[in-house]
């Protein structure tokens, strides 16, 4: 993704982020391969929680990325643009006390804390691919409950609804520099916000609080769509009746647009979706339409071209 502006950098000049992987890949598929040689168990990797409980009408049945990866290779700009930047760097984010505005076109607007804000919701797990618009996926086991649910019970009422990331630079070094405009916002069509697939997640494998460089204590989820659409930290919940503005749409809006719905015949201008690295695998995979959910949500943009609302 973009991390200068692009006036400072040539094309040439980004290492593509999944050479880089593969290069990591390869040398950890190279490591099991010589402990499954020397006769080793995989008892070796006992720090992987079991997996998820699979079984809910959502969940996917690949294997669960491990715990280790979901939280050592992330995308937090707000602590740094490396992937381990994050897991480094996140333990300055304090969750508790954490509130959250809902403000907007709504009949309950208030500022919450968060636990009084989780608290009348079922917490579900829910096994979800999810795919990043630079070429990777994984398959995470969340701990959440459906927007739906929140924006029912705060009776909001309007056409979007947009998010906002905490913005502090002291508790957020990556703030302290100007890699995107901060806070991080971001946003979905009520239809997208309301269907049973979105979910804000407060855990992993079971196990609240989510890691801080997963989103703590609260962050957005929505399989269908690049994982940029799924804001972390969250501590504002706006219902607004145009369309909101979103960070990398901003930062480049010929890349990044609103919808950012996964779709393998829309490549990015930079290089092509049609296919993806899951972590911890070695060779790519096709990448799915609407990341493999088109038939829970491809209703939502029938008739629209989807090439022009990328
Ligand atoms: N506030 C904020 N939210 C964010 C990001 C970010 O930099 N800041 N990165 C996004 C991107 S690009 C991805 S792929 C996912 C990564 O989530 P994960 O690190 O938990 O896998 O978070 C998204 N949410
Ligand atoms: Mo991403």
């Amino acid at each position: 993704m973009l991390i200068r502006r692009r006036d400072d950098i040539a094309s040439s000049d980004i290492t593509p982020e999944r050479f880089y992987r593969s290069r990591r890949v390869f040398m950890r598929n190279a490591l099991l391969f010589t402990a499954a040689a020397a006769g080793l168990s995989r008892n070796a990797f006992a720090d992987d929680p079991s997996p998820g409980p699979r079984g809910g009408t959502y969940d996917t049945d690949e294997k669960q990325t491990p715990l280790k990866d979901i939280t050592t290779y992330n995308n937090f700009y707000e602590f740094g643009t490396d992937k381990e930047d994050p897991s480094q760097n996140a333990s300055s984010l304090r969750i508790s006390p954490w509130k959250i505005s809902v403000e907007g076109l709504v009949k309950k607007p208030a500022v919450y804390d968060l636990e009084d804000l989780v608290k009348p919701f079922t917490l579900e797990d829910r096994i979800y691919r999810m795919r990043c618009v630079e070429g990777w996926s994984m398959v995470i086991p969340w701990l959440g409950f459906p927007l739906k649910d929140l924006i029912k019970r705060v009776q909001g009422n309007s056409k979007y609804v947009a998010f906002e990331t905490l913005y502090d630079p002291s508790q957020m070094p990556g703030q302290q520099r100007a890699v995107l405009n901060w806070p991080y916002v971001e946003g979905l069509r009520m239809d997208e916000a309301m269907h049973p697939l979105t979910i804000l997640a407060v855990g992993l494998y079971g196990k609240r609080p989510l890691p801080n460089q997963d989103g703590a204590p609260i962050r957005l989820v929505i399989p269908w769509k690049y994982g940029f659409k799924g804001i972390k930290s969250i501590v504002k919940i706006r219902f607004v009746d145009k369309e909101p503005p979103t960070t990398w749409s901003i930062a480049a809006p010929n890349e990044y647009g609103f919808y950012s719905n996964v779709n393998p015949e829309v490549d990015h201008p930079r290089w092509s979706q049609k296919t993806e690295r899951r972590i911890g695998e070695f060779f790519k995979r096709k990448t799915l339409m609407f990341n493999g959910y088109a038939d829970q949500v491809g209703g939502l943009y029938a008739g629209m071209d989807l090439r022009k609302n990328f």
